[in-house]
């Protein structure tokens, strides 16, 4: 039964981690892959407050270098900003034209750049999801560097079933979260993702999307689990 068993928790352990509302895969974020699902609506970061003073960061080229994200929405937009603000509490600019994701999955934005005054600085990148369920966010500590990351194509690509497209009109959701001034753009009955328990269920249920798949196998295979271990 051992090896049934732990095939089993690594499943399980490997849906659970697919259940965030989304991932910053690169540049590395804060919360890595464990991220805590219920906070990821509170703006600007989700769970963890960067703390420039201590986060190390990884190195980020500012005439362009890869975001990659996975979504488990069918649909979102991105906003991708930066701030050399020390606790990131504001003084976002935006780096990256609004774009559009439809589909489940990877979503990789090759070429996404930085102001070349930040070489030699360490700043916040900042994912902002628009999602059904509300505004989603994480962000990773980075030093920006001159030069261009032209990444390999393994942790830069699209899911075979995932369209992107630039927003034609501004999302109206974004229009607080860039701009000059040091204000946090606080979490809101609004902006948190609505009963973020349903999250995997009602909202999936309401989009006929992945995440409602996963629950039913997660409870078959519980059931399956519980019966024969
Ligand atoms: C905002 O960031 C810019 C660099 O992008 C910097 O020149 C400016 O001083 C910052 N303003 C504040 C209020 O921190
Ligand atoms: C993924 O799709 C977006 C939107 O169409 C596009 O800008 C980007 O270059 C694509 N990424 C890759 C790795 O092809
Ligand atoms: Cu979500």
């Amino acid at each position: 039964m051992a090896p049934l068993r732990s095939l089993i928790t690594a499943t399980l352990l490997l849906l659970s981690a697919a259940n965030a509302h989304f991932l910053l895969l690169n540049p590395q974020s804060l919360e890595g892959q464990d991220v805590d699902e219920d906070k990821e609506g509170n703006g600007p970061c989700g769970a963890i407050t960067p703390d420039l003073t201590k986060d190390k960061g990884t190195d980020f080229y500012v005439d362009g270098d890869f975001v990659s994200l996975q979504l488990s929405h069918p649909q979102a937009n991105w906003l991708i900003r930066g701030t050399l603000d020390s606790v990131a509490t504001g003084n976002w600019s935006q780096l990256f034209p609004a774009v559009k994701q439809s589909g489940l999955g990877k979503f990789c934005e090759p070429t996404v750049t930085a102001p070349a005054s930040w070489v030699g600085k360490k700043g916040v990148i900042s994912v902002v999801a628009d999602a059904p369920d509300g505004l989603l966010f994480q962000c990773a500590v980075v030093n920006f560097v001159s030069g261009k990351n032209t990444p390999a194509s393994g942790p830069c690509t699209n899911a075979t079933s995932v369209t992107g497209s630039f927003l034609t009109s501004a999302d109206p959701a974004f229009a607080t979260l860039v701009g000059t001034a040091a204000s946090t753009p606080s979490s809101t009955a609004s902006s948190t993702p609505s009963a973020s328990a349903t999250h995997n269920a009602a909202p999936a249920f309401a989009q006929g999307g992945l995440p409602l798949g996963i629950m039913l196998v997660t409870a078959a295979m519980v059931l399956a689990g519980t019966a024969l271990l």
